[in-house]
């Protein structure tokens, strides 16, 4: 069995959060646990079609990917998250939304130097030279979380070790 729950994931762009929290639901789901991932794939382009990257239209996204977490913690299941989520004070919001022990803060902490290093799609080179406005890390603030539920530095390790903490954690937390 578990206990059904929010995994947010929250990190800069380029940080793996979308791609550990996929690797974390597939372990899970491998355990038989119910799972969901909401990331910018099936958000950003669908229910928050209408919202950009001011900082009103961040707290506005992450108001309703907070609800609707919340629903799906209500149906049973352990949903990830996987949005950048830079201000403290709306993850809080989430938190205090949710009963004790059903939402774990998952920092997925890589430097901006190796994220900007990556950069998979060309956005922080477009965001150095002026031509995405409030880009995170280079011209908007990331508010990085000082007591995460779960810490992940992922410089120097593999996907499948930093969903391996994620799970573990997990498992100490009585979740899994
Ligand atoms: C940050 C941006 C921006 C700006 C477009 N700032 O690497 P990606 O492409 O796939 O992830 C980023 C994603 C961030 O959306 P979120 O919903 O996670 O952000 S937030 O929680 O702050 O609302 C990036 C792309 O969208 N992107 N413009 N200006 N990321």
């Amino acid at each position: 069995g578990h206990k059904p729950c929010v995994l947010w994931f929250t990190g800069l762009s380029g940080s793996g959060k979308s791609t550990i929290a996929n690797a974390v639901d597939y372990l899970l789901y491998q355990r038989g646990v119910h799972t969901y991932v909401l990331d910018g794939d099936n958000v950003r382009h669908g229910l928050n079609g209408d919202l950009g990257f001011s900082d009103t239209d961040r707290v506005e996204n992450i108001r309703r990917i907070g609800e609707v977490a919340k629903l799906f913690v209500d149906a049973g299941l352990v949903v990830s998250t996987a949005f950048i989520s830079p201000f403290k004070a709306d993850r809080s919001l989430v938190r205090n939304q949710l009963d004790d022990g059903e939402f774990f803060e998952v920092f997925i902490d890589t430097p901006l130097e190796v994220c900007e290093q990556r950069d998979p799609k060309g956005l922080y080179k477009k965001a150095r030279s002026g031509e995405i406005k409030n880009f995170t890390g280079i011209s908007s603030a990331y508010e990085a979380p000082e007591e995460a539920d779960v810490h992940v530095e992922t410089d120097g390790k593999s996907v499948e070790q930093c969903a391996e903490f994620v799970v573990n954690a997990l498992i100490d937390a009585g979740i899994v």
